[in-house]
This record gives structure tokens, C-alpha cells and sequence, in this order.
């Protein structure tokens, strides 16, 4: 046979393009694209699905330290196995520098824990905690050339977050390595503030934790950031955008010029801060930063998805199990929000969300659901266009989608570690039914067929914003 495989009868659908033809893959590559492909050792039937690129989420935490007595719920297999089920071949964690260790140090652990554990391909984004000189101006470059071509910095957080003049030099540092830099932008002086006087009025339940992250301490590190890329003249990623004046920001940074993407995900389109005031602690299941916040923020975000302001929707998956003292129950935070550790998972339902409430609804059409949810991932990144689309040449990592099976999410579908989603019980319409990683079946009907390991490490080429395009 000509062909390993042959993907018959679907409907392909790129960033670009919508139309019928058979997908022919040989040693884990797409090689041929055409009506009626024959001879194929196997075939695959595609009939009445969607064919289209593996989902990327290229905005996950895995097995990251979240604080003393603290466990993240997901490990690697865990972690890539939810993103499997939700359509994504490709996810991409954080690799986090805690502080007095090297970049090395930090991604020997990493990779030591992902190693032969993940079900999807995976790269890293490094997390700077502590820019020295010697990662300034030593690990940055070289760990650059080794295909690690983007950096996280981020404005909250005690122990993680960088002052002003620690922001500027990494970002120095990442324009001489020609790395891009993904940006947290939340106010942590104005949050510390808030926090406190809101503990002293004895407000210590969760939904405090969103009264004291207000959209204006979002507003303002977003500006800051724009404004510390500009004057270092250098692209960056504003990340997980939750409202309108954050997105403002944004879109009067590329007026002045500025090369920047932006970012939102599933919490800031289909929850909001009601959903932090449940009672008995439930709140604590949305506790994410940014908070959650009104009808009119997610109608604001839903708009930048359409117009363009945010080129990426990706999950935040940072997955927390509830009922669980190393979780979001713990003593200290059942007693303050401010020990309740923050994330919630979403790498399994990422893309029904954007489907069902974005593509069903007309809000976008399908190449603008593919964009978002895959090709603009692997341009910013470095990994176009081996992956993010559907083209001779590119990896055959491909997702059959049903756009009319009809779900009820519930987590024992999700297959991450957490005990909860706080999606549950939310009706979508679309699902993957089959995923291809490099060829491979690997998920069919919400199992995954081959076991763990089958995904790759990869490093990657530097991002189309560095390599001197305006836009993805
Ligand atoms: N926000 C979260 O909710 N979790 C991970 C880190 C972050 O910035
Ligand atoms: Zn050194
Ligand atoms: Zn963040
Ligand atoms: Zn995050």
C-alpha cells in the first residue's frame, strides 16, 4: 500500500479552508491530501466528522509547586491524558525556576517527570522566578538554541512575581535570545492590599478572592507590561485576559505599533464571580486569577475572539483537587480565599466550550474555531507548520470532531486528576471522537487506545512574532 493510513471522508478544515478530501499519512506525517486516496494499510472513517488539526493548548500547569502541603492534581499522564480526551494533541506546561535553582536544574526536573508518562506531544514555556545574570545572560541564550523559544514572567504572586526593573531585564534578555515572553499581568502590591483589608472586615470566603483581584489591577499590570515591551522594543504575550479594559490595553498597544498576542480561555466566557459566592466552600472551585467577572466581561471577551483582539483561547488548565486537604480544602484556606490555591482544570473541555457557545452560536466560524484553538498556538510558538495544520509535509496530529453529538459535561468524562470540573453539568454540543497523534490512533470514543509515552517532547524554532511578522 502507498499509504500507512487513510483518514476517508471527512471534512477537512484549516485556519484557511473548509472542504471534503481523504488524508493520506505515511511514518507519522500527512503526504498526500485528495478525493478517493486508495491503497492504505488502514483506513480511518471520517464520514460525517470534522477533520481538523489537533487541538494545542499552549497554556497548561502540570505538576507545578503551588505552596507547602499544596499537590497539583494532575501529573503528566494525567495532565496529557485529559488534554487527549478534549481533542488536543499537543499541550504545552510551564517549567517553573524556583528561586536560588538554574533553568537547567528546573527542566532536568521536568523533563524527568514527563518523560514516557504523556499521552500527547508537549513542550515548555520556562517560568523566570529569578532572573540572575547567569540566566540572563547565559541560560536564556543558550537554552534558546536548544528550542526552548519562549519565557513566562509573571506581576503577582509572593515568591514568583518580578518588580519593574527584574521585568525590564528579562526582557532584555529575551529580546538578545530572540525568545518571546508570555506576561501574568496582575497589580500584586494593589491585591496585597485588598487582601488584607479584606481579611480585617472579616471577608474570608472565597468569593473574595475575586473582590480582591478587581479587573483595574488587571488593567493596570497589563498597561505596565505593554509599556516595559515598548520601551525595550521586544514582542510578549498578555495571557489569560478576563474583560474589556485589559483587552483596551491590548488594542492600543498594536496602534502605537507594539507586536503582541493576546490570550483568554473558557472561565472568562462561560463563568463569572457568582459562581466564587456558592456556599459550602464550592466557591472555592472557581478560585482562579483572574478571577471570574460579570456578563459583561465575558460578552467582552467573546467579542476579542471574534475581532481578533485575542489570537489564542487556551485552558489555564491548573487543576486542584476539592474535597481534598491538598487541595482547595486546606485548614488555612477553609479559614481565608487567600490560602485557597488558584486554577481550575480545563484542558479536556476547552475546545466543546469554544465549540458549542462559538462555532453552534455563530459567533465564529469554523477556520476562526481552528485558529484559536491550534494554528495560532504553533505560529507563536515556534512549532508552524509541522504542527497546527492539515498540509503535506505537517505532522498527521489530527482531530475527528462530531458537531452534532450532544454532551452533558461530567467529570468522570475528563480523565484529569481532579474530583470536580466546573463545567459539570454544562450542555455542549460537538466532541472529539477520534484524535491521530504522528498517525497513530490514539483516542477513539473518549478512551485512549495506546497507552501512555506515545507523546514527544519537541523542541521549537522561534515565534513568528520574533521573526519579524506584525500578526499571527
Ligand atoms: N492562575 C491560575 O488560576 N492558576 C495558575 C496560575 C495563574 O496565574
Ligand atoms: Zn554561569
Ligand atoms: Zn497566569
Ligand atoms: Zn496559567
Amino acid at each position: 500500500p502507498s499509504f500507512d493510513t487513510v483518514v476517508r471522508g471527512g471534512t477537512i478544515v484549516t485556519a484557511a479552508d473548509v472542504y471534503q478530501a481523504d488524508i493520506g499519512i505515511t511514518d507519522g506525517k500527512i503526504v498526500a491530501i485528495g478525493r478517493d486516496l486508495q491503497e492504505a494499510a488502514k483506513s480511518i472513517d471520517a464520514t460525517g466528522l470534522l477533520v481538523m488539526p489537533g487541538g494545542i493548548d499552549s497554556h497548561v500547569h502540570i505538576a507545578q509547586p503551588s505552596g507547602e502541603g499544596i499537590v497539583m492534581a494532575d501529573d503528566f499522564e494525567s495532565g496529557t491524558r485529559s488534554a487527549l480526551l478534549g481533542g488536543n494533541t499537543t499541550v504545552m506546561p510551564f517549567c517553573l525556576q524556583q528561586k536560588g535553582d538554574t533553568l537547567r536544574e528546573a527542566l532536568k526536573g521536568y523533563h524527568a517527570l514527563a518523560e514516557g508518562n504523556c499521552f500527547t506531544d508537549i513542550s515548555f514555556h520556562m517560568i523566570v522566578s529569578d532572573p540572575t545574570p547567569h540566566v540572563l545572560g547565559q541560560e536564556m541564550p543558550a537554552l534558546a538554541e536548544e528550542g526552548y523559544t519562549s519565557i513566562k514572567v509573571f506581576m503577582t504572586y509572593e515568591g514568583l512575581r518580578l518588580r519593574d526593573d527584574e521585568i525590564l531585564a528579562t526582557l532584555d534578555a529575551a529580546k538578545r535570545s530572540r525568545q518571546v515572553v508570555l506576561v501574568h499581568c496582575e497589580n500584586e502590591d494593589a491585591i496585597r492590599y485588598l487582601i488584607g483589608r479584606r481579611e480585617a472586615d472579616g471577608d474570608t470566603a472565597p468569593y473574595h478572592h475575586a473582590t480582591s483581584r478587581p479587573i483595574a489591577a488587571e488593567r493596570e499590570a497589563t498597561h505596565r507590561a505593554l509599556s516595559l515591551a515598548e520601551i525595550v522594543d521586544t514582542p510578549i504575550v498578555i495571557v489569560h485576559v478576563s474583560n474589556r479594559e485589559a483587552m483596551e490595553e491590548i488594542s492600543r498597544a498594536r496602534l502605537r505599533g507594539q507586536k503582541i498576542a493576546g490570550e483568554t480561555c473558557p472561565q472568562y466566557l462561560v463563568l463569572t464571580a457568582d459562581d466564587l459566592d456558592l456556599e459550602d466552600f464550592e466557591g472555592a472551585k472557581f478560585v482562579c486569577s483572574p478571577p471570574p467577572r460579570d456578563k459583561e466581561s465575558q460578552d467582552a471577551c467573546w467579542s476579542g475572539l471574534e475581532n481578533g483582539v485575542f489570537d489564542l483561547y487556551s485552558s489555564d488548565h491548573c487543576p486542584f483537587r476539592f474535597d481534598d486537604p491538598g487541595g482547595k480544602k486546606t485548614e488555612k484556606g477553609m479559614q481565608s480565599f487567600r490560602w485557597i490555591p488558584n486554577g481550575i482544570p480545563g484542558v479536556a473541555t476547552r475546545l466543546p466550550i469554544l465549540f458549542s457557545e462559538g462555532v453552534k452560536t455563530g459567533r465564529i466560524d469554523l477556520n476562526r474555531f481552528v485558529a484559536l484553538t491550534s494554528t495560532n498556538h504553533a505560529k507563536l510558538y515556534g512549532l508552524y507548520p509541522q504542527k497546527g495544520t492539515i498540509a503535506v509535509g505537517s505532522d498527521a496530529d489530527l482531530t475527528l470532531w462530531d458537531p452534532e453529538l450532544r454532551k452533558t459535561i461530567t467529570n468522570d468524562d475528563l480523565g484529569h486528576g481532579a474530583d470536580y470540573t466546573p463545567y459539570e453539568g454544562m450542555e455542549v454540543t460537538g466532541w472529539p471522537v477520534k484524535v491521530l497523534l504522528r498517525g497513530d490512533l490514539v483516542m477513539e470514543k473518549g478512551v485512549p487506545v495506546l497507552g501512555k509515552g506515545r507523546g514527544r517532547y519537541l523542541p521549537r524554532k522561534r515565534s513568528n512574532l520574533i521573526n519579524g511578522e506584525t500578526s499571527l
